[in-house]
């Protein structure tokens, strides 16, 4: 049977670079990029593409049996900093999003369901380095809350309605094609354009804030690989921890200037430090890696080369 993906939210950071990668894997065609306003000429250019509003069901609904979806890859979200502002927008498009996704699998109008969690969920409260898969978790963003709520409701519709959902707990994601938008980690997308443009940049998050990150390839190839897996080997139903590396904003500045060693950073933290302040600095990822073979492949010095090289 052929194989029709649906991704909403294709414009954004992961959206975008995650319908082009599923295009080449599968055909232009079979991969429809969806999203509530138009974006990046390649990826309407290069195949199906539709203005969905992921909180209206009906609509959603409609698209879903157009083009006989089988499997949704639901990227539309808040981020952290843009929730802080906007709490019941935030709450409203990233759980009724979440739950119209959800029930059209309860419905059996879809096979398969892709939703991001994110290092967000974890808490002041939680174990700081190498925050384990289970563990306390007292988020106090309202994008945190979103997320943690997001992971019950996914696990509770695996469980009561065996709907095949899986997710991961992404870190910060760097990469080139797409800027993000709104999150607490995009400093470190933002410090390679600006080290490119203007040589200098102020960072909104203190130099000694180390935080989980990694290299958009290794989170595209991951979320590919945690949908191929086989649903018996994929032990977790809210989220998996994800690990990739760990560095503050002063040691990024270093792995740029030993390619541009006229860059000068400075700082100056805003509100986005106390969100930063309550997240892990570094995670374990052992389940991600026995259960379906995780392994990332970019570290601090292969990302910047990369940014610096794509940008430049
Ligand atoms: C954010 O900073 O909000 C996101 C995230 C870590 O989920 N990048």
């Amino acid at each position: 049977m052929q194989k029709y993906i649906l991704i909403i939210g294709a414009c954004g950071q992961i959206g975008t670079e995650l319908t082009l990668t599923l295009r080449q894997r599968y055909g232009n065609d079979k991969v429809i990029a969806s999203d509530i306003r138009e974006g990046n000429e390649s990826l309407m250019e290069s195949g199906p593409f539709e203005i969905l509003d992921a909180t209206d069901y009906d609509a959603l609904e409609e698209v879903v049996a157009y083009y006989e979806i089988s499997e949704v890859y639901l990227m539309a979200a808040m981020l952290s900093a843009t929730a802080e502002k906007f709490p019941m927008r935030a709450w409203n498009l990233n759980m009724n999003s979440l739950f119209n996704v959800l029930n059209l699998a309860k419905e059996k109008k879809i096979d398969k369901v892709f939703w991001p969690s994110s290092i967000a969920v974890f808490g002041a409260n939680t174990p700081d380095t190498l925050t384990p898969q289970s563990t306390i978790m007292e988020p106090s963003t309202v994008y945190g809350i979103s997320k943690q709520s997001g992971e019950r409701w996914c696990n509770y519709y695996h469980n009561k309605f065996h709907v095949d959902v899986r997710s991961i707990r992404y870190p910060g994601l760097i990469s080139w094609k797409t800027m993000p938008g709104g999150g607490t980690t995009d400093y470190a997308v933002e410090i390679y354009h600006k080290a490119l443009s203007e040589k200098k940049y102020t960072c909104f998050l203190r130099e000694d804030t180390e935080l989980p990150m990694m290299f958009m390839d290794d989170a595209i190839r991951a979320t590919l690989e945690l949908m191929d897996a086989p649903a018996e080997d994929i032990k977790v139903r809210s989220a998996y921890n994800l690990s990739a590396m760990s560095f503050t904003p002063a040691q990024i500045a270093d792995s740029i200037k030993s390619h541009i060693p006229e860059f000068e950073i400075s700082y100056e933290p805003d509100f986005r430090q106390a969100i930063a302040d309550t997240w892990p600095s570094s995670i374990d990822d052992s389940s991600a890696q026995t259960e379906w073979g995780w392994q990332p492949e970019f570290d601090l010095e292969r990302t910047t080369s990369e940014m610096l090289e794509k940008l430049g």
